[in-house]
């Protein structure tokens, strides 16, 4: 079993207590985890301080972006690695891990290196009482030290997707990743050395949230800013810890996703969408959809196309092949996922496949598999209509008209993501004005321009990231004015 240890100041750092990690395929314990006590945590916050206050700081913007260039191809070079942690620890499909959670990991650094390079600047001329005038600009500087909270669904990219903004605009990052997920965000410590990314500029710390390395983060005095991905929950408790000393956070939180089909879409490319936006990462994705939204007349056909698709969904271990659908990440999410299961078979949904564990032979008995389940025949107040259940299920339902579904996918307390499936341009257009969420999707899922704002309305987050909209949160703007 292999022992993954904080990186502090650019070294590896093992303490005396010490968690087991378990594979979602078969329970097995593939590695013990070095927990970070409030001492690591403080270690590491000076490490970043320190770091932000000499080599990292006073590095030029163009050369600062290099680096973090440096890092793509360092990625790539240890490509295997990176994905063989990956698939280890979240049990996902090495086929999707190398096409999404790798490369993009990768290409967040890239993206932001070379916004950060190319930043507009800011002046104002203005007349003064004696007629010299005076001229204002204004630059942008780090925040300080970021603390960065991040889930354990795609570890590394949604890792990267904060950590490489950050770096790009000077600061210095503590990262707690998931306690399910520790090991790409260790392995990205031996590659920042490798780059020559000064030490105390990444550092990680592992644990668990309340009472352990998360929550001791937050609390950090020496934290300047709190980044999180999560659960609306989670995000609650991190806000109070950031209200003392007033620290601004950035939230990317839960999600109750809805698909809207007319029944002028083009069907195979919605059934293709759907299936994907549903059972994609085991449905373990903020943005995957839980409710599907179907015109009356497309109903009956667009279930029997849908069920027809989750049935033929191979579900294996990462490296089998043609495998489209692993297991959940853990014992702990398979049971809340199964109680939604059992809940919808009490409350009476019909379930049109799925809505159990899979038979799986030997030792993968013991894993964290679920079948993928459709469900309809239950209502918008039913708690499968409602609550994140973040599986591989979703429930559809039909709708009659346009207003009609509109209220209905805004009836929820989330506001993360909506697709809306239809060839009628118009419609398409006036409906999508209408969601209450933070990406509308048209005839599509998932497709991401990192340069476009990214974030959640309602209780899906705080704050927009993605280009120009995360040096918002990762930069402080100061204005100079100068007399002529
Ligand atoms: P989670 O909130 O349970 O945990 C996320 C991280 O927060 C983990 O590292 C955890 O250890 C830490 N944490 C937990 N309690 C904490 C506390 N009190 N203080 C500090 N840190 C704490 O979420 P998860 O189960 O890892 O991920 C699934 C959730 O994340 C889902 O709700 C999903 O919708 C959401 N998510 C949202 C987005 C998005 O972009 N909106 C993306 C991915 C996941
Ligand atoms: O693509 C991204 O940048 C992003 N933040 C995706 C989030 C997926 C949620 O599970």
């Amino acid at each position: 079993m292999k022992d993954i240890h904080n990186f502090i100041n650019g070294e590896f750092v093992a303490t005396a207590r010490q968690f087991t990690k378990h594979s979602p395929m078969d329970h097995a314990p593939i590695a013990r985890v070095h927990e970070a006590g409030r001492d690591e945590i403080d270690r590491a916050v000076q490490a970043a301080r320190a770091a932000l206050r000499g080599p990292w700081g006073r590095l030029p913007i163009s050369e600062r972006a290099e680096l973090l260039k440096g890092l793509v191809s360092a990625i790539d070079r240890r490509f295997d690695d990176f994905l063989e942690a990956e698939c280890a620890d979240t049990g996902k499909p090495r086929s999707l891990a190398s096409h999404l959670d790798i490369p993009r990991g990768a290409a967040n650094f890239k993206v932001f290196a070379d916004l950060i390079n190319s930043v507009p600047a800011e002046f104002f001329e203005s007349p003064t009482p004696d007629g010299r005038g005076s001229l204002n600009y204004a630059i942008r500087r780090p925040v300080g030290v970021i603390g960065v909270i991040c889930p354990w669904n795609l570890p590394l990219l949604l890792m990267t997707w904060k950590v490489g903004p950050a770096l790009a605009c000077g600061n210095t990052v503590v990262v707690k990743p998931s306690e399910e997920t520790p090991q790409t965000a260790t392995l990205l410590g031996e590659v920042m050395n490798e780059v020559g990314i000064p030490a105390g500029v990444y550092n990680v710390v592992h644990g668990f949230g309340p009472d352990s390395a998360g929550a001791f983060l937050t609390e950090h005095p020496g934290i300047n800013a709190i980044t999180f991905t999560g659960e609306t929950r989670t995000g609650t408790a991190i806000m109070q810890a950031a209200a003392r000393g007033t620290r601004p956070v950035s939230f990317e939180l839960g999600g109750k996703n809805p698909a809207i089909v007319f029944a002028d879409c083009d069907l195979d490319a919605t059934i293709e969408g759907c299936l994907r936006s549903a059972f994609a990462n085991s449905g373990q994705v903020c943005l995957g959809t839980e409710r599907i939204y179907v015109e009356r007349p497309l109903f009956e056909t667009f279930v029997q196309r849908l069920k027809a698709g989750a049935e033929a969904l191979k579900i294996g271990c990462p490296d089998e092949e043609g495998v489209s659908m692993g297991p959940l990440v853990s014992r702990e999410h398979q049971n809340k996922v199964l109680s939604y299961y059992r809940k919808a078979a009490e409350l009476g949904a019909t379930v049109v496949t799925g809505g159990g564990v899979p038979p799986m032979p030997g030792h993968l008995a013991q894993g964290a598999w679920v079948q993928p389940t459709i469900w309809t025949g239950l209502g918008d107040d039913s708690p499968i209509a409602r609550e994140e259940i973040f599986g591989p299920c979703t429930l559809v339902q039909p709708f009659d008209a346009e207003d009609e579904v509109i209220r209905r996918a805004n009836d929820t307390d989330y506001g993360l993501a909506c697709s809306i499936w239809t060839q009628n341009l118009s419609r398409a257009h006036r409906v999508a004005a209408q969601i209450e969420a933070g990406l509308v999707w048209v005839n599509s899922w998932f497709l991401r321009e990192l340069r476009s704002p990214f974030g959640g309305s309602k209780q899906s987050g705080i704050g927009r990231e993605g280009g120009v909209h995360s040096l918002e949160f990762y930069t402080e703007l100061r204005n100079i004015c100068i007399k002529l």
